[in-house]
């Protein structure tokens, strides 16, 4: 798709999610970097996606691998400087991919000059008022504020040494910022400017349904049993209240940041990461006059199911329709188990992956694809002594870091391409990787990736075409299907083979399809023969 296509690009965009630390080592310390993205952009052009979002690159004491940002507007040294990330953003245009970066206005890091000054300065003083510093409960205030859980687990208050206590919806190391207090608005748009002045085509907003608490903090009302202290994963809710999260309030600042992103030339984009409760509240973020996009992450908390399936499908259309927002649809990302280990794992897990892919990419609006999944790559089972993941190092038990082991590019033993280094990569690679590399899977026909860039090709030339229209059909017992215009899809959940309407004619298959059966776990898509 040309640059200067005059549809707004991301309304039907693939877009890629490049994980900094894991995608490519250009100078062979274990860890990705911005010029090693570069070097591989031929890859995902070849691929035939249409635009990359990086994850944070920015100056940051990597607690939480990026997403404690200390400066908004630099490069970390371990990924390179300001240059490099120029040299990439025009790298990726010359290519004709367009360049989506992340943004965490929710917190900073604590080493943030903000956070610093805040430390320094007394309690009730203007640097702590750009943070949630409380007094504590009890006597002596010795008892966190209210009752709020961490995301990563434990309590979501740390005290400090004059006894106030600041909030952190996540790590310790991740302050939350006071979006009621006008300057955190100001260091935001100011940063959007920065990276908007050097030419990127969009945002990624993380936790973007969390800026704004309710003013008074008060305790969430949990569920009878303490579900705190339950076992949760991290996208899982505790209870119905959340005093914490999705207040009408923010949607102020993405009607703010809609204005600043129509200040530029070209189609500027934002998607927020908002993990919402109903395909509704999702709608919300994407009114005319708010963000062009909205994670819509019901798909990738279903299970293997037509029906889910069915549901995801229609009640994401039927709630964006109403806003005439696109949708968005994604099954990976680098905070959740990666699909093929969702749908079981092994040759079945891939071929559901596979399948459930093919769907996706049919449907209208953007597809967000996390690097690796076009590899079939399987959750890696870390060893414990490898966890990296805050999350996982505050519950203790395996976190995000299976999904975040880096790719395997070439060759038949870690780094596998990685990076010029010797050795193991900053998240130790599986030592039966030899077959899934990028080189191994280019030379065969029938690998997930090559399945991947014939149905990028094929969604370029059939789907992306057909408009925003769905004519999506009752589910038949385990089989999903719906049209767009002359494209029909066909996706069996079952085990048994089904048969495929008569008369047609299989554009791209998830799977090896004989005759005129649809076999289990596997998706088509057809055309009118
Ligand atoms: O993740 C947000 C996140 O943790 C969600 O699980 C969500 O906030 C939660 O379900 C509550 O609704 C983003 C990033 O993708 C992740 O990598 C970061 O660790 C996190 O924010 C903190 O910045």
């Amino acid at each position: 798709m040309a640059l200067n296509d005059p549809n707004p690009w991301w309304q039907y965009a693939a877009v890629y999610q490049v994980y900094v630390r894991s995608f490519a080592d250009s100078d062979g310390d274990g860890v990705g970097d911005l010029p090693g993205i570069t070097a591989r952009l031929p890859y995902l052009r070849d691929l035939g996606v249409d635009a990359l979002w990086i994850t944070p690159f920015y100056t940051s004491p990597q607690h939480d691998h990026g997403y404690d940002v200390a400066d908004y507007c630099d490069v970390d040294p371990l990924f390179g400087e300001l240059a490099d990330a120029d040299r990439l953003i025009a790298r990726a245009h010359e290519h004709g991919l367009r360049v989506i970066v992340d943004v965490v206005p929710n917190h900073t890091s604590n080493e943030h000059a903000w956070f610093q000054a805040a430390l320094a300065a007394a309690p009730g003083s203007p640097e702590r008022a750009r943070y949630l510093f409380r007094d504590g409960r009890g006597e002596h205030g010795e008892l966190p504020p209210n009752n709020w859980a961490s995301v990563f687990g434990g309590p979501a208050w740390t005290r400090v040494p004059d006894g106030q206590w600041y909030l952190h919806l996540f790590d310790t190391t991740q302050p939350d910022l006071d979006w009621r207090n006008p300057e955190v608005g100001d260091l935001l748009e100011g940063a959007l400017r920065f990276w908007l002045d050097r030419g990127v085509d969009g945002f990624r907003i993380d936790v973007a349904h969390g800026l704004l608490k309710e003013e008074s903090l008060r305790d969430q009302v949990l569920p009878e049993q303490d579900a705190a202290e339950e076992e949760h994963s991290m996208v899982e809710r505790v209870g119905d209240d959340e005093p914490m999260w999705d207040q009408p309030e923010v949607h102020d600042v993405y009607r703010r940041w809609h204005r600043v992103l129509a200040d530029y030339e070209g189609d500027r984009m934002a998607v927020a990461e908002a993990w919402t409760r109903t395909a509704e509240s999702m709608a919300r973020y994407v009114r005319p006059d708010e963000l062009q996009q909205s994670f819509n992450f019901a798909w990738l908390l279903a299970e293997w199911s037509a029906d889910q399936f069915h549901d995801v499908v229609r009640g994401t259309l039927d709630a964006l329709t109403p806003v005439d927002a696109a949708p968005t649809w994604v099954l990976s990302n680098h905070d959740v188990v990666r699909h093929v280990t969702r749908y079981g794992g092994g040759e079945r897990g891939l071929a559901r992956a596979r399948a459930a892919t093919l769907a996706m990419l049919a449907l209208p609006g953007s597809a967000y694809l996390y690097q690796g999944e076009e590899l079939g790559l399987e959750e890696v089972d870390v060893a414990e002594e490898h966890w990296q993941d805050p999350a996982a190092l505050r519950m203790g038990r395996a976190g995000r870091d299976g999904c975040r082991v880096p790719l395997p590019w070439g060759g038949s033993e870690a780094p596998y391409g990685f990076g010029p280094g010797e050795g193991q990569p900053w998240i130790p690679q599986p030592d039966d990787w030899a077959t899934v590399t990028v080189a191994a899977q280019a030379e065969r026909d029938d690998s997930t990736l090559a399945f991947y860039r014939e149905a990028l090709r094929c969604r370029r030339e059939h789907a992306v075409p057909a408009g925003p229209d769905v004519d999506l059909a009752d589910v038949d017992g385990e089989v999903l299907s719906f049209t767009r215009g002359a494209l029909q899809v066909v996706l069996n959940c079952g085990d048994s083979p089904v048969g495929l309407p008569a008369g047609t004619e299989v554009l791209v298959a998830s799977g090896p399809v004989e005759g005129d059966k649809l076999p289990g776990d596997t998706a088509v898509w057809l055309r009118g023969a």
